[in-house]
């Protein structure tokens, strides 16, 4: 009997190893299996000690210590006194202890309040920082270096975040539903709290913390006034001391009429008195739950949001009156530059230029605006936003879409971090040459204190948090570039697939490749050449360039495209919209001109002739068809490289991301079908024959309807 026990116990044992449902996401501190780096670590972790006694130290001590045991084994006990017999010393600096020929005071200095020192040599290491979380995002650091088995013997590490704000955006809606969320539910189990704390939202934190993301907004930016009632407050407070531990500050969306909706107001006009009187003694009501509340994230007067212009008021005075009420505490606003107006005949890819820049130097102080990307709306590729570069005297933030809304929700495996990188890297012209969009968003370049990048989460229920077991590889990217956007995409991938999946050599060198050219291939099978929004509406998912009968003229793909007898795209310049006259000259020039615009933006820019020749040799729409058939052609290459790594992963992470390029792939191939079939109805050319035909029809794709497709 007690045999069968034992049997049953290690059948167990073994069960659980290898169960890899992706909860862990990339904190999984396997053993080190290879043996002499094991030695080497094992030689250089001896006697570890943690100082302080904050509640960020004990969040330290505990992460180290399981760390520790999972990747050596061994069951280490991390001392809290400093003794001569310590080889790997943590802790804050103020101990003038961690002072030593290894770290020195200089150093210290250029750390700020979150960046950390990480020094060793043989038989010592030193973790630090000015503050107990630097010192926590020293510790991440350290370990991401064993679990992704580097070297740590020798170690001269000195790094502080590039940017102020590192911030998730929760477009969660307190009903627990998550408007283009594709992993479940909310993690926010708003009825629940504040009694039931749920492990999720510890081990949601230590996630965010291991990237340096210091900043979150629960709450969706199509906001309800309702979260900003003591009822609700009582649950973000309950929130808010899981996450500080970790750093991590919490801000709440700002429902613009709540003084209408929760005090029955007659106004929300920002310049009304008793509106002013309402948010100061909100912000006072909602310090005495959370001393450190972040502040107010809002979306004003955009897609139906109630805001200062229906007052008649800027969107600066919006601002300020909020920022106003936040400012005793130390709050901020941030404001988001995300608004279009149907009323308004432009093209919607200049409004928000048009409606911001005229306000800059009209923010207070504690304003930050927040510009996505790009001009329209999270697109698979756009230029970068005309506003950076545009507002010197305003602080701008960065706001990436890390769900992925328009690059194939759930079903598709997309890398963002070459996304993102691009539109970082992208020079903005504004001080001349090398005024890059990441200087920009830093405030090196105009000098601002405040800056910060947020990515919209891509974080729900789903056990392994993201639906995709590969869309976690784009939280990570987020917190990583965040932190420091010199990173390179390789990088970044390689980094995560070794603590999320495999160390082993072969499998991150091709798995990587497949990360790295994901964005690029679903670019050729959904966007290529520059078009953009041609997404089924309303939930976006899959291909809809046909859809024409909305009724704001920008929410038709029709709209964008522009496909006709003659050619198809936008026209944006001087002879079009002139959204290009938004861009630096530099800028401009590089994409005004048909002949010398780069392809990969030629149909954002110009409505470009059937037959006009591309770079290639091909004519436009050969073009086409090639770059829809490269895209599908290229999924099946990730299918190939992904079939041969199945020794290397897991069974069950294994078996998922087979089975979902498998829906990729037809996904893929429907947008071809779909797109191509539609676009030959203005072309009337021919599908070149050497390429796959569509198999179904172009009514087949046009009736097509998906009612509870999520994230709706
Ligand atoms: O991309 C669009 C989305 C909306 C979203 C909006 C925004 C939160 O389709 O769902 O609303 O952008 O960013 O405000």
């Amino acid at each position: 009997m007690k045999k069968l026990n034992l049997l049953l116990l290690f059948v167990l044992a073994c069960f659980c190893v290898q169960a890899e449902n992706g909860y862990d996401l990339w904190l999984r501190y396997l053993p080190v299996s290879n043996p002499v780096l094991l030695q080497q670590y094992k030689q250089q972790l001896v006697s570890p000690v943690v100082l302080g006694s904050s509640s960020t130290v004990s969040v330290i001590r505990t992460e180290l210590a399981s760390a520790l045991k999972g990747l050596t084994g061994n069951a280490y006990t991390v001392s809290s006194s400093l003794t001569s017999t310590n080889t790997l010393i943590i802790g804050k600096a103020d101990a003038s202890k961690i002072l030593s020929p290894l770290v020195t005071k200089e150093e210290l200095k250029q750390l700020g309040e979150e960046g950390f020192i990480l020094k060793a040599k043989p038989g010592k290491t030193i973790i630090t920082g000015n503050t107990d979380v630097a010192v926590l995002y020293g510790l991440f650091h350290y370990l991401r270096l064993m679990q992704s088995n580097q070297p740590i013997t020798n170690l001269n590490i000195i790094s502080v975040p590039k940017l102020k704000l590192r911030m998730l955006n929760h477009w969660d809606n307190m009903n627990r539903t998550v408007e283009r969320g594709y992993a479940g539910f909310s993690i926010w189990d708003w009825h629940r709290l504040p009694g039931f704390i749920d492990q999720r939202y510890i081990d949601y934190a230590r996630a965010n913390a291991s990237i340096g993301i210091n900043a979150v907004t629960l709450t969706n930016v199509n906001a309800n006034a309702l979260i900003l009632t003591p009822a609700y407050l009582e649950k973000v407070k309950a929130l808010a001391d899981v996450f500080r531990p970790y750093g991590i500050k919490v801000f709440l969306t700002a429902r613009f009429s709540a003084p209408i909706e929760l005090a029955r107001l007659k106004t929300a006009d920002p310049l009304n008195e008793d509106v002013k009187a309402w948010w100061n003694n909100k912000a006072n009501e909602i310090y005495s739950y959370i001393p450190d509340f972040g502040g107010f994230l809002v979306k004003a007067n955009s897609e139906g949001q109630p805001g200062p212009q229906d007052y008649k008021r800027t969107h600066a005075e919006g601002a300020n009156m909020l920022a106003n009420a936040v400012a005793p505490h130390k709050g901020i606003v941030i404001w988001r530059a995300f608004v279009y107006a149907a009323e308004n005949p432009v093209d919607r890819h200049k409004q928000a230029y048009d409606d911001f820049v005229p306000l800059d130097g009209k923010f207070n102080d504690n304003v930050m605006v927040q510009v996505k990307n790009g001009a329209i709306d999270f697109m698979p590729r756009e230029p970068f936003h005309p506003l950076f570069g545009a507002m010197p005297k305003t602080p701008l933030m960065m706001e990436f879409q890390v769900t992925q809304e328009y690059l194939g929700q759930a079903t598709n495996w997309v890398f963002l971090a070459p996304l993102f990188k691009e539109v970082l890297d992208a020079d903005t012209y504004a001080k001349g040459k090398n005024s890059t969009v990441a200087k920009v968003i830093d405030g090196s370049l105009d000098n601002h204190a405040l800056n910060g990048m947020t990515g919209v989460a891509n974080i729900g229920t789903d056990i392994n948090w993201c639906g995709h077991p590969m869309a976690q590889a784009n939280w990570y990217a987020l917190g990583r570039l965040a932190w420091n956007y010199n990173l390179s995409s390789d990088a970044i991938a390689e980094e995560w697939l070794r603590m999320t999946y495999s160390n082993d050599a072969a499998f991150v060198q091709s798995t990587k490749q497949i990360m790295l050219r994901s964005r690029e291939i679903m670019v050729d099978y959904m966007n290529p050449i520059g078009l953009h929004h041609i997404m089924a509406t309303g939930h976006h998912y899959g291909p809809g360039p046909w859809v024409s009968n909305l009724n704001r003229p920008e929410w038709n793909p029709v709209y964008y495209h522009k496909a006709d007898s003659i050619g198809i795209g936008f026209n944006r310049t001087s002879t079009g919209s002139k959204a290009i006259e938004q861009y630096f000259p530099e800028v401009r020039k590089q994409w005004e001109n048909i002949a010398t615009c780069d392809e990969k933006y030629l149909l954002w820019f110009h409505h470009a002739s059937w037959n006009h020749t591309m770079k290639s040799g091909r004519s436009l729409w050969n073009e086409l068809c090639y770059k829809y058939n490269t895209g599908v052609d290229s999924v099946k290459w990730m299918q190939r490289e992904w079939q041969k790594q199945q020794t290397k992963v897991d069974a069950q992470r294994f078996k998922e991301v087979s089975m979902l390029l498998n829906v990729q792939l037809e996904e893929a191939k429907w947008w071809r079908n779909a797109c191509l079939l539609y676009f030959q109805t203005f072309s009337k050319q021919p599908i070149p024959s050497n390429y796959e035909q569509p198999d179904k029809t172009l009514d087949y794709y046009k009736s097509l309807r998906f009612p509870f497709a999520p994230g709706n």
